[in-house]
């Protein structure tokens, strides 16, 4: 049987989107559950894919943390990796950027030692065994207070050498950038490159707090910035990276379909758009999944998706392997997309 995920858009991509916990495939979930004694509420797989009804981000959230349940040792979060790199391969992903949730995992238990140690396993071998280099961000939850945000940086500060940056997610509104100021200036202190989550659900002066008091590089989603036309200006003019989710958006229903989708828009005005993933296992498709979808729901032509693929690249963490990076993006410019 040939898999969705065989024919889906190859052309060369970062992924800069992309929750490691929102990879977990209802049959990765089944079987990790059986291995650590774990019961999940759902008779099988079929009954579990019935539960991805979201109404909004915050009913996917209920489901994205119950599940984490079956993630209990390193090996489950190797397995998990390794299952998701061998899918964006397969899509032509060259490089991804993985965000990563230690307070969910600590809250239940599982140390950061086991999360990290755990997803390097796959990590550390990616390029020789996937074909697809990596670095790993470390979200805070927005929706927990402050302080907990300062005792993660704390615990994740044993394994800086493999964490390039943090990011900042889970429920949006009434959750503004500017409560994590101080641990956004801690963790630029200690050299780490800033991003967060901005204008998926909460307004567009979320965007503008994210650039201003937090000093991230890219803004994750940052759709709402649509609605502010001298935000938009702001953003083309100095180049912000945008990681836009176009499925995810739909099945949160932050778009009420993908034909409404601003991304075309959202290009014609200069920005900076990359497409990414954010929860595939969730939300119905890869990064390729994502590229087919936009050309072919939103008609996107061939150099509107090789924009969109050498942006990835250009967004990407990737000053420390610049060449790397520019073999990347010779790759993109002699792609033929048929
Ligand atoms: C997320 Cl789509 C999305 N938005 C905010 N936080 C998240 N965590 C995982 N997926
Ligand atoms: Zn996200």
């Amino acid at each position: 049987m040939i898999s969705p995920y065989d024919i889906s858009m190859p052309v060369p991509k970062a992924e800069l989107h992309l929750h490691i916990e929102g990879t977990l495939e209802p049959e990765l979930a089944f079987a990790l559950a059986a291995r650590n004694g774990v019961e999940l509420p759902y008779a099988d797989t079929d009954a579990l894919r019935e539960a991805y009804r979201f109404q909004d981000l915050q009913s996917f959230l209920n489901l994205y943390y119950e599940l984490m349940a079956v993630l209990r040792t390193e090996r489950d979060f190797e397995d998990l990796a390794d299952a998701y790199l061998a899918r964006a391969a397969a899509q032509g992903v060259r490089h991804v950027e993985i965000f990563f949730d230690p307070q969910a995992h600590i809250a239940r238990g599982v140390g950061m030692d086991t999360v990290v140690e755990g997803l390097w396993r796959a990590l550390g071998r990616s390029r020789e065994t996937h074909g697809v280099s990596t670095r790993l961000i470390m979200c805070f939850l927005r929706d927990e207070s402050a302080g907990s945000a300062l005792a993660t940086l704390d615990a994740a500060k044993p394994y800086l050498d493999r964490i390039t940056g943090v990011g900042l997610d889970s429920a949006e509104v009434g959750h503004p950038p500017a409560k994590f100021r101080e641990v956004y200036e801690a963790a630029a202190a200690l050299g780490l490159r800033r991003v967060a989550h901005a204008g998926e659900e909460g307004p567009p002066e979320y965007i503008t707090e994210a650039l201003d008091v937090l000093g991230v590089e890219r803004i994750d989603h940052g759709l709402r910035c649509v609605e502010d036309p001298a935000l938009v200006e702001r953003l083309v003019r100095e180049r912000v990276p945008l990681t836009l989710c176009p499925l995810s958006n739909v099945r949160l229903r932050t778009v009420d379909v993908l034909a409404g989708h601003p991304l075309p828009a959202m290009l014609d005005a200069g920005l900076m758009c990359t497409v990414n993933s954010d929860d595939p296992a969730y939300f119905g498709g890869y990064a390729g999944d994502n590229f087919d979808a936009v050309r072919d729901v939103l008609g996107l032509g061939a150099e509107r998706l090789r924009e969109l693929a050498r942006n990835s690249f250009l967004a990407s963490f990737l000053e420390d392997e610049e060449e790397l990076r520019a073999r990347y993006l010779s790759e993109v410019e002699a792609y033929d997309f048929g």
